[in-house]
């Protein structure tokens, strides 16, 4: 079984912005860099032939390039914070290109569920914090609201492999599949 998600890598520019806004944060333990992408599918854990076979479907794929913008940050979890993410504008591009992943992923026989798709990038994930560090993390959220990078293209998707270690989760791409340019 490999376990493997489809994600937007992001350009040095866009990653470059990020780190500055983990500086700034007050995380308890923030992704590393090189780690930051959007993701558009979870796959999960998938036996290889089936892997192999979505793999297939995505080569089939012809996708434009999308215009990749992120605009605020915000926080998942309500009352009981777990991450702090840069939220992407959910522009029409973006939203057809992740509903035409997930539908070739579910033909090729991935059960995905149906769940909304919230264009992110996850900076940093944490056990929920004590109610005078959460107030602290929503303060610097709030002050750095207006956080905004791009819109900058984007012209690959990328499948990623994921190996859950004790220092944390490890991203190897498997396969990176071509968009046109121009969008
Ligand atoms: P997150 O950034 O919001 O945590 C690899 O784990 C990537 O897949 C992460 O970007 C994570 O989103 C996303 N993901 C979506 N659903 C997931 C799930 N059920 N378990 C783990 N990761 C998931």
């Amino acid at each position: 079984m490999i376990r493997s998600f489809v994600a937007l890598d992001l350009p040095d520019t866009v990653r470059s912005a990020l780190a500055v806004q983990q500086f700034l944060l007050p995380l308890p333990r923030a992704v590393p860099v090189e780690n930051l992408h959007l993701t558009l599918v979870f796959l999960g854990e998938l036996p290889d032939a089936l892997l192999e076979a979505t793999h297939e479907a995505f080569c089939a794929l012809r996708l434009p390039g999308v215009a990749l913008e992120l605009s605020g940050l915000g926080l998942f979890g309500g009352d009981r914070p777990t991450s702090v993410h840069a939220a992407a504008v959910a522009c029409d591009p973006l939203l057809r290109v992740q509903r035409k992943i997930a539908t070739a992923a579910r033909r090729a026989g991935v059960d995905l569920p149906a769940r909304r798709f919230v264009p992110h990038v996850t900076l940093g994930r944490f056990r929920p914090p004590p109610p005078e560090d959460r107030m602290r993390l929503e303060r610097a959220v709030a002050m750095q609201g207006g956080f905004r990078s791009g819109p900058v293209p984007v012209t690959e998707f990328v499948l990623y492999r994921s190996t859950l270690t004790r220092q944390g989760s490890r991203y190897d791409d498997l396969a990176r599949y071509p968009m046109a340019s121009g969008g």
